[in-house]
């Protein structure tokens, strides 16, 4: 995008609401929309007396009080909702109060972990008098964020009577994170789960590690991070902080899947794994400099399969992510060894051939673990053989090829996920959510069959320029585009409605204590800062 001139579509946002002075319509005020609301003519309302009012779970839910992840959404929601910021006067005297929000569940469980398959839908409803959140399942309700709508700005709290029935359009909603570009503190990782939350995504996609840090902790190969890290004792994952990033995201239904990219980006790995990295050459000699893994000797093998074993154990959800992308073959080529393999194995002077072979090895190991994968396009691009359920993470973005490449992997039956026009990290002057917003991840020729293999997407906040100082403001509420995109209706497109509505969400986590910077000019209701 240019920088510079406004485009002449945006001149025309000048002219809508402002941001936040809108009296909250029960339509207004909602991000991601949901599938279905409708505000039923009879008009009636009722008022939430904000002293007495609680959340509780409906007769006959089965699931109820001592369940954590419910106990925990109470808890967290209560001070979140906007009644509960002031208190109303006289509120005793009030017609038909709402006092309570009855949260009634269909399905038990309670201490599992949110899945691609999980069931999110649910349904709010508020007549005169009562408040009924009902979901199938924990995560469901969850999704249904106990806030209703999702900020009043000012006393007194009516609340219209509305019927809302909402489900995701895809079941992956992911936001990438990069720890090895530059440290995140575990506090950072903390609110951006609460802040996806809010946004109905459900999946972190830890990029843990890469080329210039090894944040992670492992128990098996301590000295990973003891050499990899910028520094071993403060920019360090523990095993401690890996399950309560875990146990954070579990709470607000959200799937932790980490990637450990390999062959390629794994420079930082090499000291703490004497070996494990082809060695380059410079003519005969070696230069000293290391590149991918070492795909040609048994013991690089023997290090992935304890490595795996363990990412395994730790991290509970079934996927992994593999990586798999941009491997660079100059190092490979240079290395006399590698060449001897490579006429021995007959793959000629193809190195696709040789990462194809190392891939390979590694998705058998993955397997055997019981885990599924998901690699980024290359494996996909350079035939790997794949397991049917494997997951293809579509990245690159030549313009708008990245559709033909979702068209491809479709055809060939595997599954897709959406991320190269969603790179937040990369910024411009002007409203460049709108870019991210009007993105048609089904816009591709294919069957009905090919768009049902579609699992959703992940909005992409890589690391090169991105640390704790600028990780928020640059994520929200931009990353609410994407939310919006793969939680809400194909026909949700309107960017005039959205931009208010995002300027509205804008506000609430403000008010949230989230510093999320401005869509445009305007101002919030209440000045937080
Ligand atoms: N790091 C890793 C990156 C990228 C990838 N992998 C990347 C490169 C270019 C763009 C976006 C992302 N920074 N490990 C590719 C998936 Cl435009």
């Amino acid at each position: 995008m240019g920088g510079g001139a406004l485009q002449p579509s945006l001149l025309g946002l000048l002219l809508l609401p402002r941001c936040c002075c809108t009296a909250a319509g029960p339509a207004g005020a909602v991000w991601p929309q949901p599938q279905a609301q409708r505000s039923p003519l009879g008009g009636g309302r009722c008022l939430v007396p904000a002293r007495r009012f609680r959340f509780a779970a409906a007769n006959g839910s089965a699931v109820g009080p001592g369940c954590a992840v419910l106990d925990a959404a109470f808890q967290r929601y209560w001070p979140l909702c906007a009644w509960s910021v002031s208190f109303a006067e006289n509120e005793l005297s009030w017609e038909a109060p709402c006092s309570e929000l009855l949260v009634y569940i269909n399905t038990p469980g309670c201490d599992g972990f949110p899945s691609l398959d999980s069931k999110e839908s649910y349904k709010l409803s508020v007549s005169k008098g009562s408040m009924l959140l009902s979901a199938d399942t924990i995560w469901g309700a969850l999704r249904g964020e106990l806030c209703f709508p999702q900020g009043i700005p000012t006393p007194p709290y009516y609340i219209n009577e509305t019927e809302i029935v909402d489900f995701p359009r895809f079941p992956h909603r992911g936001l990438l994170l990069d720890t090895s570009r530059h440290y995140l503190p575990l506090r950072a990782i903390l609110e951006t789960l609460d802040v996806m939350a809010y946004n109905k995504f459900n999946v972190f996609h830890w990029h843990i590690v890469d080329d210039p840090s090894f944040p992670y902790e492992s128990s098996t190969f301590p000295e990973l991070s003891k050499q990899g890290a910028f520094n071993a004792m403060t920019h360090v994952y523990t095993a401690s902080d890996v399950r309560t990033v875990i146990e954070h995201a579990r709470l607000r239904g959200i799937r932790v899947i980490p990637e450990f990219d390999t062959p390629g980006h794994t420079l930082s790995w090499g000291p703490g794994a004497p070996g494990l990295l082809t060695p380059c050459y410079l003519g005969a000699t070696p230069s000293g400099v290391y590149g991918p893994i070492n795909p040609i000797v048994n013991s690089t093998y023997q290090f992935v399969t304890s490595l795996f074993q363990e990412v395994s154990s730790v991290f509970p959800d079934f996927f992994l992510h593999l990586g798999g992308d941009e491997v660079d073959f100059t190092c490979w080529k240079s290395n006399p060894e590698i060449r001897a393999f490579m006429r021995e194995m007959g793959f000629g002077e193809d190195y696709k051939k040789l990462e194809s072979f190392y891939i390979q090895r590694l998705l058998n190991i993955v397997s055997s673990l019981g885990k599924g994968y998901i690699v980024w396009q290359e494996v996909f691009d350079n035939d790997v053989k794949l397991r049917p359920d494997t997951i293809i993470h579509v990245w690159k973005e030549n313009g708008m090829l990245y559709l033909n490449e979702m068209a491809n992997v479709t055809r060939a039956g595997y599954q897709a996920l959406l991320s190269a026009p969603w790179y937040l990290n990369r910024i411009s002057y002007g409203q460049d959510w709108i870019e991210a917003y009007k993105v048609e991840p089904l816009n591709f020729p294919g069957s009905p069959e090919q768009k049902a293999l579609v699992m959703g997407g992940e909005a992409c906040m890589w690391g090169e320029y991105v640390d704790v100082t600028n990780l928020t403001p640059r994520l929200w509420p931009r990353a609410g585009a994407v939310a919006e995109r793969l939680w809400s209706n194909e026909t949700v497109g309107n960017v005039e409605d959205a931009y208010a509505r995002l300027a509205e969400f804008r506000c609430t986590l403000l008010r949230r204590g989230v510093q999320a910077q401005p869509l445009f000019i305007g101002y919030c209701d209440q000045e937080f800062s």
